[in-house]
C-alpha cells in the first residue's frame, strides 16, 4: 500500500506542477475530477490488485472490483482533496484495508510535502515512521478545529454549516485544510485538536484509524458508532476534549438516518 502510494504521488504530481494547464471534468455541483485522479487510481489499483488478486477494491473513479474473496477490500481515493489539487493546493493520497467492517491498516499520504502517515489496528498510527498521539491540550480557547463546507443541495444535514459562526467564537481556530483525509491525519498529530464534517468514508477510513491510533475519539455528530457515520458521514474525530466540544455544538442539528 505504502508502495503504490508513493508512486501514484510521483505521477499525481507530475501533473500538479502544472495545474493550470489540467482539464477539469465536472461530475456534478463542486465535484470535480481530472486526468491525475484516474490514472492515480488505475495505478493503484494495478498495484494492489496483482499482489492480491483475490481481494475487492472500491475506489472514487471507477466502479467496484469484486475479488473472489469476500472478507478482504480495500477503499481507496487516489486524490483526496481534487478541489485542492486542480487549484494547485496540498493534497493526498489515501487507502484502507478493510477485513469485513474492520479497518486494519490505512495510509494518508501528502505527496507535496512528501509525509507519509500509517497506522495498523492495534499497533499504533505514525508520520514518517514516528508515533503519533493527538493534542494532550484540554483549554477551548487554544482548539483548532478543521471542518469542510459541502455542496449546499447534496448535504444532509445543511443545517450545521450555519453553526460555524457559533463554534469557532470561544475556540482558537477553525481551518479548512481542504483534503478530509489530510484533516484526520493533522488530527491524528496534534496539528489541528479536532474536525468534523459530512464528507465520504472512503475519504476518511484510513485517517479514522489514525485517529483512533493516536488516543482520539471518532463518533458521529450525535455520538454513536461506524454504523453510523460510514453511512451519513457526519464525522467527529478529535482529542477527548475538542470531542466534547463538538459534541456539544453539534447534538441539536436535526438527525437524518440512512434507512
Ligand atoms: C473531498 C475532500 C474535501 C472534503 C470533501 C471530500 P474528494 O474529497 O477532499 O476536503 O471537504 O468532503 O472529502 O472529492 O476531493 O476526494
Amino acid at each position: 500500500m505504502i508502495a503504490a502510494a508513493r508512486e501514484a504521488g510521483e505521477l499525481t504530481l507530475g501533473h500538479f506542477k502544472h495545474f493550470r494547464d489540467l482539464e477539469i471534468g465536472v461530475k456534478g455541483p463542486g465535484d470535480f475530477v481530472s486526468d491525475a485522479d484516474r490514472e492515480s487510481e488505475q495505478l493503484i489499483r494495478r498495484r494492489l490488485l496483482s499482489r492480491y488478486p483475490d481481494w475487492s477494491l472500491t475506489g472514487e473513479e471507477f466502479d467496484p472490483v469484486e475479488g473472489t474473496d469476500p472478507e478482504y477490500r480495500f477503499l481507496v481515493d487516489p486524490i483526496d482533496g481534487t478541489t485542492n489539487f486542480i487549484y494547485g493546493q496540498h493534497y493526498t493520497i489515501t487507502i484502507a484495508l478493510r477485513r469485513g467492517r474492520e479497518t486494519l491498516c490505512g495510509l494518508v499520504y501528502n505527496p507535496v510535502a512528501d509525509e507519509m502517515f500509517t497506522a495498523i489496528k492495534g499497533g499504533g498510527a505514525f508520520l514518517d515512521g514516528e508515533r503519533l498521539h493527538v493534542s494532550r491540550s484540554t483549554d477551548v480557547g487554544l482548539m483548532a478545529v478543521g471542518t469542510g463546507l459541502p455542496t449546499p443541495n447534496l448535504s444532509l444535514f445543511p443545517g450545521a454549516y450555519e453553526r460555524l459562526g457559533a463554534i469557532r467564537a470561544p475556540i482558537g481556530a477553525v481551518r479548512i485544510v481542504g483534503s478530509a483525509a489530510n484533516s484526520c491525519a493533522y488530527v491524528a498529530c496534534g496539528r489541528l485538536t479536532g474536525y468534523f464534517e459530512e464528507t465520504g468514508f472512503g475519504d476518511t477510513a484510513a485517517g479514522i484509524l489514525l485517529v483512533e491510533e493516536a488516543g482520539g475519539i471518532v463518533t458521529d455528530w450525535w455520538g454513536r458508532g461506524p454504523e453510523i457515520y460510514e453511512k451519513t458521514g457526519a464525522l467527529i474525530v478529535a482529542n477527548p476534549a475538542t470531542h466534547a466540544y463538538l459534541l456539544d455544538q453539534l447534538r441539536d442539528v436535526p438527525r437524518k438516518d440512512p434507512a
